[in-house]
């Protein structure tokens, strides 16, 4: 089956079979007349989920929103800031697992770690509840954060107390929790640098990413395992804080195209694909030269408007990848806002 194109983005409740994201967000607002942007709209929802732990044929774990739909990475977990979820977690594996999020608000039970019995038998089911929270003054007059951020989960039990082997096997997943105002992508890929492995995938095997140019494309980059990294990408650049944006002429932050990346960080951006470059068949790759070599690559295919890419020849009759056909695979094709 082919699966590029499809539209993998679930709304809550509308459960699909090849689903590998799920989107809480509530509809984009429109912010505009013609062509402006869609921006997030205001949180304080709260979602229920299910989610399942899966070995998967290949002998590696993921996370899925459905029975045997498992994938490396999980799926893209997606809020707005007050949003509440509820997860409905079930470990359909032989071994002890658990859920464990970065940046989210959680209270103990929901930690995912065994030192307080937070997580999951074989065959075991248990609900873990995040909330988030927008940015505000605390009484005392100091500045509180809000939860907005390119943040990540991950198992915490499997191998060691530390999940080191579930979160080599592939048990991690993205979360985007929004601000309202936030604007919002096309689509969404993520991208994690796992020990020597792109998405736990073999060596010079991508993930790769398409888009037309002129779409609005955002990644999330996590990096896992035992190694220092760095993430490049040819032709675009972001802005380092918290959306990848610049908000205006004097926003101080570094415009970079290359990000130093070590375990359990996590950040993420938007491009528009192509913009002043053109269409091509564009690398990511850890910059650590020796990285690179082994295989730590992929490309951003940007296509121009007729469906060319310039210069692009497949290596591969079955690339780009996205076909949905390698176990193990992420959502390379990510998924779509909006209709
Ligand atoms: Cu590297």
């Amino acid at each position: 089956m082919d699966r590029r194109g499809f539209n993998r983005r679930v709304l809550l409740g509308g459960a699909a079979a090849a689903a590998t994201s799920l989107s809480l967000a509530a509809a984009p607002e429109a912010s505009g007349a013609g062509e402006a942007v869609r921006t997030a709209p205001a949180g304080g929802e709260v979602k229920r989920v299910r989610l399942y732990a899966e070995r998967l044929a290949d002998g590696q774990m993921g996370y899925g929103l459905e029975r045997g739909e498992a994938t490396i990475p999980g799926p893209l977990i997606e809020l707005n800031e007050g949003d509440t979820l509820h997860i409905d977690f079930e470990n359909t594996m032989d071994v002890p697992v658990s859920l464990h999020v970065h940046g989210l608000d959680y209270e103990i039970s929901s930690d995912g770690t065994r030192q307080n019995g937070s997580d999951v038998e074989p065959g075991g089911t248990r609900t873990y509840t995040w909330r988030t929270h927008a940015p505000g003054r605390r009484k005392d007059g100091t500045w509180r954060a809000g939860s907005a951020g390119y943040w990540h989960y991950h198992d915490h039990v499997v191998g060691t107390e530390h999940g080191t082997g579930g979160i080599r096997k592939g048990l991690y997943g993205p979360v985007i929790v929004r601000r309202k105002g936030d604007i919002l992508p096309d689509r969404t890929h993520t991208i994690v640098f796992n020990d020597m492995t792109v998405n736990n995938r073999p060596p010079h095997t991508g993930p790769d990413f398409e888009a037309t140019v002129g779409d609005r494309v955002e990644f999330v980059m996590i990096t896992h395992g035992e190694y220092y990294h760095t993430f490049h990408l040819h032709g675009h650049r972001w802005a380092d804080n918290r959306t990848g944006m610049l908000t205006g002429p004097d926003d101080p932050s570094q415009v970079i195209d290359n990000k130093i990346v070590g375990p359990a960080d996590s950040f993420g951006f938007q491009v528009v694909a192509g913009e002043g470059v053109g269409a091509g068949a564009w690398m990511y790759h850890c910059h650590v030269q020796s990285h690179s070599d082994m295989g730590m690559v992929g490309l951003f295919l940007v296509r121009k408007p007729d469906g060319t890419i310039p210069g692009y020849e497949p290596h591969d009759p079955h690339e780009p990848h996205g076909s949905g056909t390698v176990r193990g695979s992420g959502p390379a094709t990510g998924h779509e806002h909006g209709h």
